[in-house]
């Protein structure tokens, strides 16, 4: 099946199921274009270093767009109307984020899936991201959706309980990955960064020392 854009040409089209409800689609989105769009919502809504309920500031840098964007504080984790740095609603979710989370969600075998949420996670190569659970959504029927960007990563598949041994998963940039079904409440992190692109290069032109990971969800 291909139900493409030309804005998000599928440039290859292996697509694999790693494990029950773990669906790959490697080298899906056309990377340069998204990130201009990226840059938009960056002049609205800056990358920030939030805080854990326990008070540690995250190493990932993080802004939103979309009617609802996740955050954390002291008084913990949620999703907002409003962007807490400029007290004004999160932007809006640009239609080519939307379409290419839709799309890629009805490849991987979730039709229906359509995003209030998109999460913009900014990782430097010292940045990690710890196992955890996405369950501050209302409804876990709903599929994930994520797209890589820039540098690559090691992400870190567990079971839906806490511990044991983890599938490790390399994100290049165009990567994306969608959990759903089973796999919905899985835990999961990002070991590392990798400080060289997946072929020994530098990282990419656009984003040399970074990577940026852009979370589609469902959370109303
Ligand atoms: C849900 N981000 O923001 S992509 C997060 O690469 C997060 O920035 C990672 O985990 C990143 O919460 C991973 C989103 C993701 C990945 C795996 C999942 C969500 C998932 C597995 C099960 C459920
Ligand atoms: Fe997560």
């Amino acid at each position: 099946m291909n139900v493409n854009s030309d804005l998000f040409p599928c440039v290859r089209a292996d697509i694999e199921e790693l494990r029950e409800g773990v669906v790959l689609l490697p080298g899906y989105c056309s990377t340069p274009e998204l990130y201009k769009i990226v840059k938009r919502v960056l002049k609205f809504a800056p990358f920030r270093y939030m805080r854990t309920p326990g008070g540690r500031q995250m190493s990932v840098a993080i802004t939103n767009c979309g009617s609802v964007g996740w955050l954390s504080d002291k008084n913990g984790y949620r999703y907002s109307e409003f962007d807490p740095l400029s007290q004004l609603a999160w932007p809006d979710m640009p239609p080519e984020f939307f379409e290419l989370a839709k799309n890629a969600a009805a490849v991987a075998g979730y039709p229906d899936f359509e995003p209030d949420c998109c999460l913009v996670n900014c990782y430097s190569t010292e940045a990690r991201l710890s196992a955890h659970q996405d369950k501050d959504e209302l409804c876990f029927n709903h599929p994930i959706v994520s797209v890589s960007m820039g540098l690559s990563a090691i992400f870190k598949l567990y079971g839906t309980k806490r511990g044991g041994t983890a599938l490790d998963i390399r994100l290049d940039d165009g990567d994306v990955l969608v959990f759903g079904g089973a796999a919905r409440l899985a835990f999961h992190g990002v070991a590392r960064v990798l400080a060289r692109g997946p072929d020994g290069h530098q990282g990419l032109e656009f984003l040399p020392e970074q990577r940026i990971n852009l979370t589609f969800r469902r959370a109303l």
